[in-house]
C-alpha cells in the first residue's frame, strides 16, 4: 500500500531548508502532503493561501506533493491523510528539546502513526523564517535562503 506522510509546519514563509527535507522526505516516501498549520505561539507574515500557493509553486515539478492546511491538531490531520508518518526537519541542538515535546504528544495523542527527523544539510542549519523574515524587513538580501518567488513576496510584504 502506499506509504503517505506529513510534512507540517508554519512555512511563514518556506524557505530553501524546508524544501530540502520536502523533497528528501518525497523521495522516500510515496506521497507528502505539506500541511499548512497554525503554531499558536506565533504571529504569521503570511496568510494560509498565501504560504500554501507559495509552496505549490516551489514543488509543483514534484508529482507525490501536495500542499494542504489544516486548522485543527495535527495528529487528526495525519491520521485523517492515512498517514504512517510525519516528518519533521532538524537544525541544531535548540530544536531538539521543541521536538522531543511535540513527538511525545502526538506519540500519547495516537501511538500507531510515527514521527521521522531529516537532519538539515549543514547550509541550512542556522536558517530559519524568522531570520529570514527579520532580515528581509530591514532590507537585506536573502537570496539563495528562499527561493525566488519567495523573495519577491517578502519584498512585496515589506515595501514601504
Ligand atoms: N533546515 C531543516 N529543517 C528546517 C529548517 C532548516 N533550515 N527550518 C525549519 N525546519 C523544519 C523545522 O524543524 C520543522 O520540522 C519544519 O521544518 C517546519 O518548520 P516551521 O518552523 O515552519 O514549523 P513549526 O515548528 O512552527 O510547526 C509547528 C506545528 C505547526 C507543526 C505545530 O505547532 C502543530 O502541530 N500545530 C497544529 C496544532 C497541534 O497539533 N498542536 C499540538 C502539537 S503537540
Amino acid at each position: 500500500s502506499e506509504k503517505i506522510a506529513v510534512v507540517p509546519g508554519s512555512f511563514d514563509p518556506i524557505t530553501n531548508g524546508h524544501l530540502d527535507i520536502i523533497k528528501r522526505a518525497a523521495d522516500v516516501f510515496d506521497v507528502i502532503y505539506v500541511a499548512v498549520l497554525n503554531n499558536s505561539s506565533k504571529k504569521p507574515l503570511f496568510s494560509i493561501e498565501e504560504r500554501m500557493s507559495l509552496i505549490s509553486e516551489v514543488t509543483k515539478d514534484f508529482p507525490n506533493i501536495r500542499i494542504e492546511s489544516s486548522s485543527g491538531l495535527l495528529i487528526e490531520y495525519a491520521r485523517a491523510k492515512n498517514a504512517k508518518a510525519i516528518v519533521r526537519g532538524l537544525r541544531a541542538i535548540s530544536d531538539f528539546e521543541y521536538e522531543m515535546q511535540i513527538t511525545s504528544m502526538n506519540k500519547f495523542l495516537d501511538d500507531s502513526i510515527e514521527t521521522f527527523f531529516i537532519m538539515t544539510k549543514n547550509q541550512y542549519s542556522f536558517l530559519s523564517s524568522s531570520i529570514v523574515k527579520e532580515v528581509a524587513q530591514y532590507g537585506g538580501t536573502v537570496t539563495g535562503l528562499v527561493p525566488e518567488i519567495v523573495e519577491n513576496a517578502l519584498l512585496e510584504k515589506f515595501k514601504k
